[in-house]
């Protein structure tokens, strides 16, 4: 079967999952929030990554039926985690959204009924988008990532480096975080200039009032450089791979 069948039939049999990585408060690490990361339990060919499909999905529109999904799912899971668990250091889900799904002209009102029917809060929700899409139709864009916080909704810049946009463009924008790129703290700890470099966007970040996510760290080394630089928050295989959803509580039970 081609591709683009097999992802609408895929919608329809319920054959994505999501794994949940963890982003960690550099200063005392505990989990404050996750990510979510969707994958595809293919029916020959095994759990498959997004690296598989999601080009394709975006390419055949099937990325605004798996879109709806994946923010779907990772809203009920997460007030599932909160009611579970008063005491949780969770205080956000992290939900990536591709270009396509993002420029549907009724993104806004379906992310406002993808609340009510989870029963979750806006504050819960962190939506992802590209750099590549903020680049473009920037006036439809600005508007419905002002409506999406107006609701309360948080937005971050994911892969932040690896585009075009520089900080000062982005300031413009109505966002909260920057994911700055596993391609970036890959050598803070062996490049000075790399330091340097991860240095200023930290600092300029802070000045402009956007919380920074470090993506990519694998070393306690680059967990502490970063700290000292006051990046507060990090992801990465230092603290946990992405999970299945029943191992995601251990991990964020506070210590009482
Ligand atoms: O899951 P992995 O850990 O391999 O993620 C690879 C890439 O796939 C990530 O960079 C992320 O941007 C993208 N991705 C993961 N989950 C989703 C999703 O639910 N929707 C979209 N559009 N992209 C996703
Ligand atoms: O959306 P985004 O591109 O940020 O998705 C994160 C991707 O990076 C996922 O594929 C996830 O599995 C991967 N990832 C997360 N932490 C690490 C890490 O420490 N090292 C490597 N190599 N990949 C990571
Ligand atoms: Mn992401
Ligand atoms: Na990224």
């Amino acid at each position: 079967l081609e591709m683009r069948t097999q992802l609408h039939e895929a919608i329809e049999d319920e054959q994505f999952m999501l794994q949940y990585q963890p982003i960690v408060e550099l200063a005392d690490q505990r989990v404050t929030g996750v990510e979510a990361l969707v994958r595809w339990q293919h029916p020959t060919r095994g759990l498959l990554g997004p690296f598989h499909f999601v080009e394709a999905a975006e390419e055949s529109g099937a990325i605004v039926g798996i879109g709806a999904w994946v923010l779907g799912e990772a809203l009920r899971q997460f007030a599932a985690w909160k009611a579970a668990d008063p005491d949780t250091t969770l205080r956000y889900v992290s939900v990536n959204v591709s270009p396509r799904q993002f420029r549907a002209a009724d993104f806004v009102e379906q992310v406002r009924a993808a609340l009510i029917e989870a029963d979750a809060r806006p504050e819960w929700l962190l939506l992802e988008i590209t750099e590549s899409l903020v680049l473009k139709d920037a006036d439809k864009v600005v508007q419905d990532l002002r409506a999406l916080r107006a609701m309360g909704v948080r937005v971050a810049i994911d892969d932040f480096g690896t585009g075009y946009s520089s900080l000062s463009y982005l300031r413009q924008m109505p966002v909260d975080v920057l994911k700055l790129d596993k391609s970036f703290i890959d050598d803070i700890l062996t490049s000075r200039q790399q330091h340097a470099l991860v240095d200023a966007i930290v600092t300029l970040a802070g000045n402009l009032d956007l919380a920074v996510v470090a993506e990519g760290i694998e070393e306690p080394g680059q967990m502490l450089a970063l700290d000292a630089m006051g990046c507060h928050y990090g992801q990465g295989y230092h603290f946990a791979r992405p999970l299945w959803p029943a191992d995601i509580p251990a991990m964020t039970a506070s210590v009482r």
